[in-house]
Formats: structure tokens, sequence, C-alpha cells
């Protein structure tokens, strides 16, 4: 059984394209929706469009949100659980070949930094943050994967059971972390091509508070103050 999980905050207008999209390319697979109380009614919209709602309240975090969905997965008994963004900057056309390569692989990655992998219409800054982001975790956590920032990716029930242990990364920096314990765990990570879009709609809930959270937490991780 395959899922797809998103974790949404305020993607109302987008949810209401991805979840049909998502069908299109893949009928059989559930959608799980880890919600963190929107305001603009984006549960409501994905439970009329049949996909699993979890609704969380008081409680937020993109990282807190990603792993309770995926230890949900387990629970569900899913197989494989692909996690992509809400904002249609993960197109879901890749959906197949990634759930293909699961078969291969314990993570398959989404990425925008291998060959065949592009970034359309971001922002010079948004594009030196992530580069940059990709730069410290190479160096600082000696990783070889080029695309460890992307939230676009494919889990097997091994890689979830070992980044159940990424729980203080409750933010952006829960994608370094799962890449840091798959690696650590010896399983196989794949990339995969993939173009990313900016988001046309909705607002973007990456901030510098964030950014600098992301960053303290690597820099903790690689000199062994966290786990
Ligand atoms: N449940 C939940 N989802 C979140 C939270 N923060 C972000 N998200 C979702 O995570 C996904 C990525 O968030 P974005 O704001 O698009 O961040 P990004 O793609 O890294 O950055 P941008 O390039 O600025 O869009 C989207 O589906 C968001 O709705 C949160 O605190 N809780
Ligand atoms: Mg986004």
């Amino acid at each position: 059984m395959r899922g797809v999980l998103v974790p949404t905050y305020n993607e109302a207008e987008n949810i209401k394209e991805l979840i049909p999209r998502i069908r299109q390319y893949l009928p059989d697979a559930k959608i799980i929706i880890v919600d963190d109380d929107s305001e603009d009614s984006t549960a409501e919209i994905a439970r009329k469009l049949d996909a699993i709602v979890f609704v969380r309240k008081g409680e937020k975090g993109l990282g807190s949100a990603l792993r309770f969905g995926l230890l949900k997965g387990l629970e569900l008994g899913f197989e494989y659980l692909a996690t992509m963004d809400a904002d249609l900057s993960h197109d879901p056309i890749y959906l197949p070949k990634m759930f293909e390569e699961a078969k291969k692989a314990d993570l398959v990655i989404g990425s925008r930094y291998i060959e065949g992998g592009k970034i359309e219409n971001w922002p010079l800054k948004r594009r030196i943050i992530s580069k940059g982001a990709n730069m410290l975790a190479k160096t600082l956590l000696r990783i070889d994967v080029k695309d460890n920032t992307s939230g676009y990716r494919v889990y097997s029930r091994n890689a979830i059971e070992v980044v159940k242990d990424c729980k203080n990364a409750d933010g952006y920096e829960f994608q370094i972390c799962a890449v840091y314990k798959v690696k650590r765990a010896r399983l196989r990570i794949v990339e995969v091509p993939i173009t990313f879009r900016d988001r046309s709609k909705g607002k973007s809930k990456l901030g510098s508070e964030k950014i600098l959270n992301w960053f303290v937490y690597v820099l903790k991780l690689s000199l062994g103050f966290t786990s």
C-alpha cells in the first residue's frame, strides 16, 4: 500500500489542486494530510476530497508534522510513504518514478541538484539559502547526498523506523536529520531529478527564525550536542 503525506498550514488554494493531481498519477494511493489547524479551511477541503486528515491543535512545525504523519503511516500499514509540499512546488508527475526507485532504496529524494534536476522561478535569495544550506550540511555532516533539504521524498518502513529518532528536529531541520539518520543506519538513498517550481499561491512559511534554528541544529548535530 502506497501513501502520500502532505504537511499543511494555510494551503487551501493549493491543496484543492494538489490532491486531484496526485490521484491523476497514483490512482491507488491514499493521501494523508497533517494540518496544523489552518485558519483557511485547508483541512475541510482535504476531507471533502477524500484525504485522510489529521488536524493538530496547539502544535506547529514542519518537522513535527512530518514525524507525526510518518508514524501514523507506519500504524496504518503503509509499505512506502511519499512526502511532498502542498504548494505545487513538487510536481506529482514524479511520484510513479519515485515509488519505482523505492523498490531499490530506503529513501528516495526528489533532487534539484543532480543532473536533470532544475529550479524554476526561485528568486536569487532563495536559491542562495538552499544552496548554502546544502553546502553546510555536506561540509559539517560529511553527507554525500546532493539535495539534503528537499521535502519531496519516498520513505520505506525501515527508513521511517530510523527517522523516529529525529525528536529534536521539529522544524525545517527534520529533512537533514532524516538523511543523516538514514545514512548512519547504512540504508540506501537514491536521488531522482525533479524540476522544482516556486509556489504561485499562498505564503511561504520559511522565515529567518526558522533558518537560524536550522543552522543551530546542524551545528549541534555535527558537534554531537544533539541527536
Ligand atoms: N503541518 C504543518 N505544515 C507546515 C508547517 N510549516 C510549513 N508547512 C508545510 O510544509 C510545506 C513547505 O512549506 P513552505 O512554506 O512551502 O516552505 P518551503 O517550500 O521550504 O519554502 P518556500 O520556497 O518559501 O515555499 C508546505 O506544504 C507547508 O504548508 C507547519 O508548521 N505545520
Ligand atoms: Mg514551498
